[in-house]
């Protein structure tokens, strides 16, 4: 047996292939990397009560592919920032770009002049600024990460680990540890991406249907989705065609190695810090205990696969077997893939799975989920697409069966079935040009593994299995519910809440009292999956788990054309972002602000 006497902080930025033999890091020695030096892959970590990070900009190299990027003290991702629950820090950022910057800890209780929004809870950082982040102690331990929020930095490397260290023994024990950041890297500029979407939403859809593919849709399914203009590939805007998927900053040919003993259980912290992908992660030949979400402890799960949508975190623990496993984050369009290996012999490599077949999109994800079209002739749609049985509603019995002349108007298709139906949506929604899609049926699917994982022969992970190690500390039923509309125009590329894109000038704040105890349902309109999040509270997935058990979060995937729901303490005060986390959704106009009163005011 080998002996790994390498200690968990050494290989904790295992990926930092050729780091260490830079007796000086360039962003140390000043000056270069605010004039476009060539910026490190993978990253360093800095701890301690004051810590020092710099923006700047310098030019990227992945797998031969060059291009521009912004990184945090020289290097995508930036340094693993290591706290301590219990202890105050201070995060001096300088910002050497020439353009504004900012860093949001996401997922971190913060005071929300630190939440690092700018224009939401601070003006952001000027160029040659520096701007002290003065947390008082942190509250809370965990798997968390950090980003820009200004402009589409995100997009160009500006994001990092955050991982706090409980205050005493840690729930979850683990012989090792790794970070597992995924993202993505593309030569193409974050405007530029963002102008080919605005032009057509598939732009970068190479997964279109022709009439010659080989997808299995019956004439009859691709007349029905050809009148609906919709495609059923439509999993992701932004795709393997342009993105290099990323581990630890490093291509899938440059794949990170992470050491371990035969025996040991190895703790992975996995975070997707991508602007745009979210990935189905799965280790062939080991099973993941799943015992983190979104940085707090969960009971373990044990899956075989699991989606991870754009700014989620989950831990998970395995027991890996053999010379080595191969840790495969395939995007969920399937058009490509992050990689890593746990290896128990230095550069041993496991096999690495071909890509699957790209999903389809079903009628669940039109929002038509128990419809039934039976004797139309796809009836057998789901098997196409993922298991989604179609029954409970016979379509003919609608009483609408016969008097609506498909393609005749926009939005009525299917022989009846209104797809733009917007008399279905609350007064509260503004319908307009934004609005191309309304979900006829939109039932809650936070039992759904996703995307793509419906059909699987292994055990996959979904909202519903995760129940909260430790009890909620409010477990006051919720005195007011709400419901927000996730809305948008696929072919304009609009995209927005309850109908209305946000402008900062003219927006009404969604309001909660202090100490309010709310029940939010997100009902998605669209065809896309969306992953919301909220800043500066956590809030609670109505999962069906035991009373006062309900799972925290602060990122929740609406599926398409189906609902979830939270519920949320408003414990927490000041102005928080609200937001679809898919970047070029956030900057399309999904965003809100969410104001809780201060303490001791009404609403
Ligand atoms: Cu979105």
């Amino acid at each position: 047996m080998t002996d790994l006497s390498i200690s968990r902080r050494h290989l904790l930025g295992a990926g930092v292939v050729g780091a260490a033999s830079l007796a000086v890091p360039a962003w140390a020695r000043g000056g270069d990397i605010s004039h476009g030096g060539m910026l490190r892959q993978g990253f360093d970590e800095v701890s301690g009560s004051s810590i020092d990070l710099t923006i700047a900009e310098g030019r990227r190299i992945v797998q031969g592919r060059r291009g521009h990027g912004i990184a945090v003290n020289g290097s995508v991702p930036g340094p693993l920032i290591r706290l301590k629950e219990g202890e105050p820090v201070k995060l001096n950022v300088t910002n050497m770009l020439d353009e504004d910057s900012s860093i949001h800890w996401h997922g971190l209780l913060v005071p929300f002049q630190f939440d690092g929004v700018p224009g939401v809870s601070f003006p952001g950082i000027m160029p040659g600024q520096t701007f002290v982040y003065d947390l008082p102690p942190i509250r809370q331990a965990g798997t968390y990460w950090w980003h820009s929020h200004s402009g589409m930095q995100e997009q160009s490397g500006h994001y990092g680990p955050l991982i706090i260290d409980p205050a005493g023994p840690d729930p979850i024990q683990a012989d090792r540890e790794y970070v597992l950041l995924l993202s993505e890297f593309t030569p193409l500029h974050p405007h530029t991406i963002m102008s080919k979407l605005k032009k057509g939403e598939g732009y970068f859809n190479y997964q279109q249907r022709t009439m010659t593919d080989d997808y299995p849709l019956s004439a009859e399914e691709r007349r029905m989705w050809a009148e609906m203009r919709m495609m059923p590939t439509d999993i992701i805007d932004v795709t393997g065609s342009t993105y290099t998927y990323l581990a630890n900053g490093f291509g899938p040919d440059e794949m990170p190695e992470f050491l371990f003993n035969p025996g040991e259980s190895v703790r992975l912290r996995i975070i997707n810090g991508s602007a745009m992908s979210f990935f189905n992660i799965r280790i062939p030949g080991a099973t993941m205990n799943v015992v983190a979400a979104d940085g707090l402890p969960v009971r373990p799960v044990p899956v075989q696969e699991f989606q991870i949508g754009t700014a989620e975190t989950y831990d998970v623990l395995v027991e890996p077997v053999g010379e080595a496993v191969t840790i495969v984050a395939e995007s969920m369009d399937r058009s490509g893939m992050a990689l890593a290996t746990l290896a128990s012999t230095p550069g041993a490599r496991a096999a690495i799975p071909a890509l699957r077949d790209p999903p389809l999109l079903t009628m669940a994800d039109m929002g038509m989920s128990g419809m039934d079209h039976g004797g139309m002739g796809h009836g057998d749609m789901a098997a196409a697409g993922k298991a989604e049985p179609m029954s409970g509603m016979d379509h003919s019995a609608m009483g609408h069966g016969d008097d609506a002349d498909a393609g005749s108007m926009a939005g009525v298709s299917m022989d009846g079935m209104n797809m733009r139906d917007t008399s279905l949506l609350p007064p509260d929604v503004k319908v307009g040009p934004g609005i191309d899609m309304v979900s006829m049926n939109p039932v809650d699917r936070m039992g759904d593994p996703g995307i793509g994982l419906g059909d699987v022969d292994h055990r996959v992970l979904t909202y519903n299995d995760l129940v909260a190690l430790r009890p909620n500390s409010d477990r006051r039923t919720p005195s007011r519910q709400m419901e927000i509309h996730l809305t948008g125009n696929m072919e304009r590329y609009m995209w927005s809440f309850d109908g209305q894109k946000f402008t900062a000038v003219s927006d009404d704040p969604i309001r909660f009292a202090y100490n309010e105890r709310v029940r939010v349902k997100l009902v998605n309109n669209t065809m896309m999956a969306h992953p919301i999040h909220l800043h500066g509270l956590f809030f609670e997935l109505v999962n069906g788990a035991p009373d006062g058990f309900q799972p925290h979060k602060n990122v929740v995937i609406v599926q398409p054309g189906g609902s979830a729901t939270f519920d949320l303490t408003a414990n927490e005060e000041g102005d928080w972002a609200f937001h679809c986390h898919l970047l070029y959704h956030m900057h399309s106009g999904m965003f809100q602000i969410v104001t809780v009163t201060p303490e001791g005011t009404g609403a």
